[in-house]
């Protein structure tokens, strides 16, 4: 009886803090040529939010978590053993690595930029010294806020990482990202803490490649993505409507893929409209242990094109954050994927963390509560609950 009491007791403190992980290390992954205009995935973003963070006192009012690399053994759980070792080591270390060991990767040398630096490809780059660290620190940060949120140790958290992964394919880096941290975390809360029911909801405007096909045969891993697909035509060109998972996962992979080139763009209606009638019936229904959220705030209004091109606003992300935090007993973790819009990425991070200690936020306006979908867009919803209504008796019509 005391020691229930004292369990009680403990939980009520325990269940009161949301986390913020935050490390300076991750600032040093940038190109050697040292010109942040010519890579959006920059340190400044992570810079700046975490400015923001600080200027408004919310990293005052939360508990800020101490971060760490990934140890090579959980990166593994995502990624193959030569990959792993090839860009979790940094130089001259990685000159020792056995070559058999790295056989598994496709690509084995960094190529000279235009810019003058060096990377995977044009849009990957790389830096011998500090990216390692980064990657390994962003996946260590998103694993310890994972493992403290679904312990009871924080009520929620928002990992301010970089660089993104969700496009980090198990042999392959690509789309700004090396290690998947969102995907690793998931499979650490499963492999150590014994999770069954796993919610990965991904609102980065692209594609997470890389998540879905990790998780594509796994019914403890849902993965429900909100993206720019245009029918393959934009970045990373995966993520069809009909990729619904297979084998055992069939049914535990939602796509749902936005259409249309921008003739209109989507916004607030349209994100509002699929949580309504796509993600949060099929979220209900799964019920999952813990929400892991791939939160890229590139949907944000302030991104042209290629990098965008929708006009989500900050509002409507502390919305879309406050309906998840509805699920898994509250505990929801965001991990920051893309977003390169700096006023945009500040406002949304600021609204969300507002959202996640239980603060009022802004409210989403009139015109975007009220108004439809636009028809691209009801079009695509309609073909998701289409294919989904197969596998999840909530979203029938
Ligand atoms: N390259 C991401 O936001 C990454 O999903 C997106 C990667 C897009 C690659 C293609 C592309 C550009 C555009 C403009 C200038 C340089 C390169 F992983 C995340 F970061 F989350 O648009
Ligand atoms: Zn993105």
């Amino acid at each position: 009886q005391e020691e229930l009491m004292r369990q009680q007791s403990l939980g009520c403190l325990r269940l009161t803090g949301t986390g913020l992980a935050y490390d300076t290390l991750m600032l040093k992954h940038q190109c050697t040529c040292g010109n942040n205009a010519a890579h959006p995935e920059h340190p400044g973003r992570l810079q700046s939010i975490w400015a923001r963070l600080q200027e408004t006192g919310i990293a005052n009012r939360c508990e800020r978590i101490r971060t760490r690399k990934a140890t090579l053994d959980e990166l593994q759980s995502c990624h193959s053993e030569g990959y792993v070792l090839f860009y979790g080591t940094s130089q001259p270390n990685r000159s020792k690595i056995d070559s058999k060991k790295l056989a598994c990767i496709p690509k084995l040398n960094f190529t000279w930029l235009p810019c003058g630096g060096l990377g995977v490809d044009n849009d990957t780059v790389w830096n011998d010294m500090h990216s390692p660290s980064a990657a390994r620190i962003a996946a260590g940060s998103v694993i310890e806020l994972a493992f403290k949120v679904a312990a009871g140790e924080l009520k929620n958290g928002f990992a301010v990482v970089r660089p993104p992964g969700h496009h980090a394919e198990t042999s392959q880096a690509m789309g700004f990202c090396f290690f998947n941290s969102v995907a690793v975390a998931a499979k650490q809360l499963r492999l150590k803490l014994k999770l069954n029911k796993i919610l990965i909801v991904d609102w980065d405007v692209h594609h997470g490649n890389s998540t879905q096909k990790i998780f594509y045969e796994d019914p403890h891993v849902l993965y429900i993505s909100l993206h720019r697909h245009d029918e393959g035509n934009f970045f990373p060109g995966t993520g069809a409507p009909d990729e619904c998972g297979c084998g055992a996962g069939l049914g535990y992979n939602v796509n749902i893929a936005f259409h249309g080139n921008l003739d209109p763009p989507m916004g607030d209606t349209e994100y509002l409209a699929a949580f309504r009638s796509v993600v949060l019936p099929i979220a209900r229904e799964f019920s999952p242990d813990v929400v892991l959220v791939s939160a890229g705030f590139d949907a944000a209004e302030g991104h042209a094109n290629p990098l965008g091109g929708y006009l989500v606003t900050p509002a409507c992300f502390g919305y879309m954050t406050r309906q998840l935090m509805t699920l898994a007993g509250g505990r929801v973790v965001l991990a920051l994927e893309g977003g390169y819009d700096l006023p945009a990425i500040c406002d949304s991070s600021e609204v969300c963390s507002q959202v996640l200690l239980g603060e009022e936020g802004p409210q989403l306006s009139e015109r975007a509560m009220k108004s439809l979908p636009n028809d691209k867009a009801v079009e695509c919803l309609q073909r998701v609950i289409q294919t989904q209504s197969e596998y999840w008796t909530s979203v029938r019509a």
